[in-house]
């Protein structure tokens, strides 16, 4: 077992403080995308939020909100970034420098911060309360399941209508305002949501995670067994788990039609 981080191990070049969540993802990708087009290497640590490392006074001094991810620049003074947008920001702006991930263009710079804007206030926040209701409250709440898997759907919605027309969010190029959103997407089976229902949407989130540097940001500190892929061979694999699936998703139905729920988008 990995022994508990204590405090920044590197002296030089970024060092990620992570676990594997949507959130985290943000900060693995880019960096592995960044070491794939430009070499860039990086040291991360694992931070279990289960234990509360991100609590630690070590670790809010450098993300002063207490949560994952976390950079440290040791190449700019030790300068840290908290929050996954300021970080995808932070890293293209420093060390992408042919914009392979982002834009010089100032409409397509607007752009992606209004994706990525939109991912900080909506998906990310909506998502993460209806993983919320639908899985960690020891009480099944009906109005909350109903409400957050309802509101991820209106926002995914969104996603797929505007994919209709275009490989990637901004300027059909592949960027941080995909990757923001991305780790959501790759965990909707997980939050009750059916990919399947949103074409476009899916054949976004696979020409995604196809990608080396995906396969490798997601696996950091290890691979988990929450993304779209690994919930269905899950489902197929361990029947126990797929017979609670199948109760979960009985339950969030109910709770749709008790508070007379119907999809619409925007
Ligand atoms: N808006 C933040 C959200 C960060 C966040 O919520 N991180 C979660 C993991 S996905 C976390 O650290 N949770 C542990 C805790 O709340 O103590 C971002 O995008 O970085």
């Amino acid at each position: 077992m990995a022994e508990r981080p204590t405090g920044l191990k590197a002296t030089k070049g970024i060092e990620l403080l992570t676990w594997g969540t949507p959130n985290g993802w943000k900060a693995s990708i880019i960096l592995e995308e960044l070491k794939e087009a430009y070499g860039k290497d990086y040291t991360w640590q694992g931070i279990n939020i289960s234990q509360n490392i991100q609590k630690e006074d070590w670790f809010t001094k450098l993300g002063p909100n207490g949560r994952i991810p976390v950079i440290v620049d040791h190449d700019q003074g030790g300068f840290a970034v908290q929050e996954g947008l300021a970080i995808l920001s932070y890293l293209t702006r420093h060390y992408d420098p042919d914009h392979k991930f982002s834009f010089t263009d100032p409409l397509d710079v607007s752009r992606a911060e209004q994706w990525i804007a939109w991912q900080a206030g909506g998906l990310g926040p909506m998502q993460g309360q209806a993983n919320h209701f639908n899985r960690f409250t020891k009480e099944k709440i009906p109005y909350g399941m109903q409400r957050y898997t309802g509101e991820t759907e209106r926002l995914v919605g969104i996603l797929d209508n505007h994919l209709k027309d275009t490989d990637y969010l901004v300027g059909n190029k592949y960027s941080i305002a995909d990757i923001a959103s991305f780790g959501w997407v790759h965990i909707l089976r997980f939050s009750g949501v059916d990919l399947d229902a949103f074409p476009n949407l899916k054949a976004w989130w696979e020409r995604i995670v196809s990608r080396p540097a995906v396969q490798k940001g997601t696996s950091i500190p290890q691979k988990g067994s929450f993304g779209n892929d690994q919930y269905l061979q899950r489902l197929k694999d361990d029947e126990e788990f797929a017979k609670s699936e199948r109760e979960l998703k009985d339950k969030i139905a109910a709770a749709k039609k008790e508070y007379g729920y119907k999809y619409a988008s925007p």
